[in-house]
């Protein structure tokens, strides 16, 4: 065969179906058979989109997703949602065709080195060293990029398709994981079998394991709270009595309550990240006493941020089962305030559901005078300027069944945080700890991708938002619908917290003068509506819902906010200012 028939026959032994990208000279031979072989190239308008939709798809569908694009500029466009793929713990398979062998080197058209671009964020970069081994490289893209959770990158000479090579077509090769050692395993449920107030924070790696279940029974054995690690709020279903919402910025506070009082804390599936564990809502509530129980599938995360007593390396779910087994049958410590602390967990949620109910709008002097300044002006549409709260609110009351939801990076989508609840897992695709505004939308079309029979919502703020729009385009030349709500705010918002909080309101480079995103979405060929009504949220929401669902179309829901500001990101990272030289004397 010839090494694109190669390099094609092994992604068909993968299974692939789908890869985004945009097409070019460097892949073309391979491109060529693609259809033949049963996959389908999706164009995207930016490569970045297309390494976000490989992302979605990933994510949702727990299998590899695929992106591709031409040597040199095509690559370089997918940095950033190869980064942000990694640190989602997306199996993205990278395929980046790289200049000829022959005139590497010499300066030529396209070329650059693309293997130190992308090594941070990879878990493995495959460089086609001789034509011949193509079929092994491509292999082991895909067994790398699933055994260890994240980005893989194919490096093809781009000279290297062609030719004619001897080779078998390797098998997919899947980790059958198991839950730990035994030592650690019986160490935890001696631990657990003391504890007077277990707590379980379910993480990412409950998702990917598909772990709900035994997480949710082993929850019950102990009786004990169950919190979602920052960002994973899909990681227990919502309607359990024993969920209480997802920990970290703009979390739950019942959550961090509960969390505080724990004497033992099971961290199921998570590396507990550094961010996703400051202190919020002025609580500071790591449990710096209690005796941790860390079980993640990468030994390297175990004890990495936080002290942790018993280091579990294993699959979530797997770990789970074991663990339950080892207290089944057994009187637990925990055993006799089962009652009490189901109690205190219902008392808890409940206090912090009014609160948010009654939390209609940021209180802070800068937001009392944004909203002042709201209601003095009206909106190009004629309604009102709304509070993202109550906008927030209305959304999370209009969710369809069995949603899917992404998120970008910025104020008025952190606080969704608070409003975001699930019943099953892969339905929530937040942009994870590398923070790139701009994640949400094409994320939430590579999602649909992979599952069209689940409606697909994604959020962004204006700023955000203009950053990936032109994926709207992508959405309506392939036929994908997907719904995107636009807190149209008029601002950078969330950098523009940090002006307010620490330079005195100074603000440099924050403000958004747009024009209609409903508007601008019906000029690429979507449906758009504006809201600016409190009571035109939750219809406009089931109206988009029902246009993908129903009628095939991707709609842009532009929603017209106040510009007032939640709490802020990086409290913990910024600083007073300092100004030594006599110029600046005034900028403190
Ligand atoms: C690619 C990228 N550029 C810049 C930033 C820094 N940043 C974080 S949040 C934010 C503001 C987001 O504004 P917007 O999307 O309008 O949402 P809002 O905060 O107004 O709700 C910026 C610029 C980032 N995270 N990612
Ligand atoms: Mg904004």
């Amino acid at each position: 065969m010839t090494p694109s028939e190669a390099f094609v026959e092994t992604m068909v032994a993968n299974g692939v179906t789908d890869m985004f990208g945009i097409m070019g000279s460097a892949f073309m031979d391979a491109m060529d058979i693609f259809a033949p072989a049963g996959i389908r190239l999706i164009p995207v308008v930016h490569e970045q989109g297309a390494g976000h939709m490989a992302d979605g798809y990933a994510r949702v569908s727990g299998r590899h997703g695929l992106v591709i694009g031409q040597n040199g500029p095509g690559i370089s466009n997918c940095v950033t949602a190869i980064a942000a793929a990694y640190w989602a713990h997306s199996p993205v398979v990278i395929v980046t065709p790289e200049a000829g062998t022959m005139g590497m080197g010499l300066g030529g058209f396209q070329e650059c080195n693309q293997l130190p671009m992308f090594q941070e964020f990879t878990k493995y970069q495959g460089h086609v060293t001789h034509p011949a081994r193509m079929a092994e490289y491509t292999g082991r893209c895909f067994d790398r990029a699933m055994a260890e959770m994240g980005p893989t990158q194919l490096n093809i000479p781009r000279d290297y398709f062609y030719g004619e090579i001897e080779a078998e077509i390797p098998q997919p090769s899947r980790l059958d994981r198991g839950p730990g050692g035994a030592k650690s395993l019986d160490e935890a449920a001696e631990l657990l079998a003391t504890a007077r107030f277990p707590v379980i924070i379910s993480g990412g790696g409950v998702v990917m394991a598909d772990a709900v279940e035994e997480c949710q029974a082993l929850a019950e054995r102990l009786g004990a709270p169950v919190v979602n690690s920052y960002l994973h709020n899909d990681s227990f279903p919502a309607s359990h009595p024993l969920w209480c919402g997802p920990l970290g910025y703009q979390g739950s506070k019942a959550a961090m309550k509960l969390l505080a009082q724990a004497d033992v804390v099971v961290a199921l599936g998570s590396r507990l990240g550094p961010f996703g564990t400051l202190p919020q809502h002025g609580l500071d509530y790591w449990p710096t006493n209690a005796k941790v129980i860390q079980i993640d599938a990468d030994h390297k995360m175990l004890g990495l941020v936080k002290k942790i007593a018993v280091g579990i390396c294993g699959d979530a779910k797997a770990s789970a089962i074991a663990l339950s087994e080892r207290l089944a049958g057994r009187d637990l410590a925990c055993d006799t305030t089962k009652a009490e602390r189901h109690d205190t967990i219902q008392s808890e949620k409940a206090a912090w559901e009014r609160e948010l109910d009654e939390w209609t709008h940021e209180r802070d002097p800068f937001s009392l005078d944004a909203i002042d300044e709201a209601k003095r002006e009206t909106p190009f549409s004629g309604g009102e300027y709304l509070h993202p709260r109550q906008v927030l609110r209305e959304l999370e009351k209009a969710m369809p069944e069995d949603v899917m939801v992404s998120t970008d990076i910025g104020n008025i989508n952190s606080v969704a945080n608070s409003y975001l609840r699930f019943e099953k897992p892969r339905s929530f695709f937040a942009a994870m700890s590398f923070g790139n505004c701009g994640y949400a939308f094409p994320t939430i079309i590579g999602a649909k991708v992979a599952a069209p029979h689940r409606p697909a919502i994604s959020y962004a703020g204006d700023g955000a938002w203009g950053m990936s729009l032109m994926e709207t385009m992508t959405c309506v030349r392939h036929n994908i619908p997907v719904t995107a709500v636009v807190f149209h705010n008029r601002q950078w918002g969330a950098e523009k917290k940090n002006q307010v909080d620490f330079y005195n309101r100074r603000f440099v480079a924050g403000e958004l003068d747009n024009q209609s995103f409903a508007e601008i979405g019906r000029a690429m060929g979507a449906e758009g509506i504006t809201v600016d009504r409190l009571e035109d949220v939750g219809p406009a929401l089931k109206r988009a819902v029902d246009l993908q669902m129903n009628e095939g179309k991707t709609c842009i829901v532009e929603i017209l906010c106040t510009r007032e500001l939640g709490d802020p990101f990086r409290r913990d990272a910024l600083k007073k200012p300092v100004r030594l030289l006599e110029k600046y004397q005034d900028y403190v």
